[in-house]
């Protein structure tokens, strides 16, 4: 990431908190967010050491409420498992549903309900990867609660953050969000099959990707007819 996108992201996180607090209080709340962040980043640092301690490939899974991450999950978890050993870590408010649906797919899954927390932090991961014999995975996904917003405050310690949007959320979701576009090495338009039912203009938002940041790795995808879901497995490594 370059200094004018960290000064942005620094800048777009203090106009959050200063909207946030009374002035008697802002000063306080910034610094507080600040060590939150760092806390968990610290977090996040040793849970990579132990993922590559065991030799394990890992994904953050981020995106809008509704654009296939769980979709997606179940065809990757169906086409990689005769060749790896699969952990998927779901995160919702609340319910088991997603963990169950991956859990038909050959994957061993684990649902973390976060009540009212809009995002996975790292001691969510941290707890889970402490209860675990991790001798058992070569991979682990972590598909976070679904919004494009609060996912960029915490870094989960994965390898590597794939950013998913769909098709059936406008051509501006990208511009909108760009904080997680920053912050991921792959960005998924996800429901192609619809594009044109839609009118969605997907060449606009891979634009707008690439613009915010011109290193990310852009792929278009349908988990329902399956179009392109060898060649995310491959942009995963996998
Ligand atoms: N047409 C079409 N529908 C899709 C595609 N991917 C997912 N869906 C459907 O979109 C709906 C939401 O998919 P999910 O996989 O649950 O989305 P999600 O991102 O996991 O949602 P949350 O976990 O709730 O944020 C489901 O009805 C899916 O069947 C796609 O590529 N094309
Ligand atoms: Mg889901």
């Amino acid at each position: 990431m370059s200094d004018k996108e960290e000064k942005e992201i620094h800048r777009i996180r203090e106009i959050e908190s200063t909207n946030l607090a009374r002035d008697e209080i802002r000063d306080l709340v910034i610094e507080t967010k600040k060590e939150v962040g760092q806390e968990n980043d610290a977090l996040a640092e040793q849970i990579n050491i132990i993922f590559k301690q065991h030799n394990i490939l890992s994904y953050d899974i981020v995106g809008a409420i509704g654009a296939g991450k769980t979709a997606l999950l179940e065809k990757i978890s169906e086409s990689i498992s005769s060749k790896y050993r699969v952990l998927v870590i779901c995160g919702d408010i609340t319910t088991r549903v997603d963990a169950d649906r991956i859990e038909r797919h050959n994957a061993e899954t684990i649902q973390i309900n976060t009540g009212r927390e809009c995002a996975l932090n790292a001691y969510h991961i941290y707890q889970i990867i402490n209860n675990k014999d991790l001798t058992n995975y070569d991979v682990i996904f972590i598909e976070n609660v679904g919004n494009l917003i609060c996912p960029s405050d915490f870094s989960l310690g994965t390898d590597n953050r794939v950013v998913i949007v769909s098709t059936t959320e406008g051509e501006w979701v990208v511009e909108k969000h760009p904080m997680l576009f920053k912050m991921s090495d792959i960005a998924v338009i996800n429901k192609i099959d619809l594009r044109e039912r839609l009118g969605t203009n997907v060449e606009k938002m891979i634009k707008d990707a690439k613009k915010i940041n011109p290193n990310i790795t852009i792929l278009t995808t349908s988990a329902k007819t399956g179009q392109n879901i060898d060649k995310l497995i491959k942009c995963l490594g996998l």
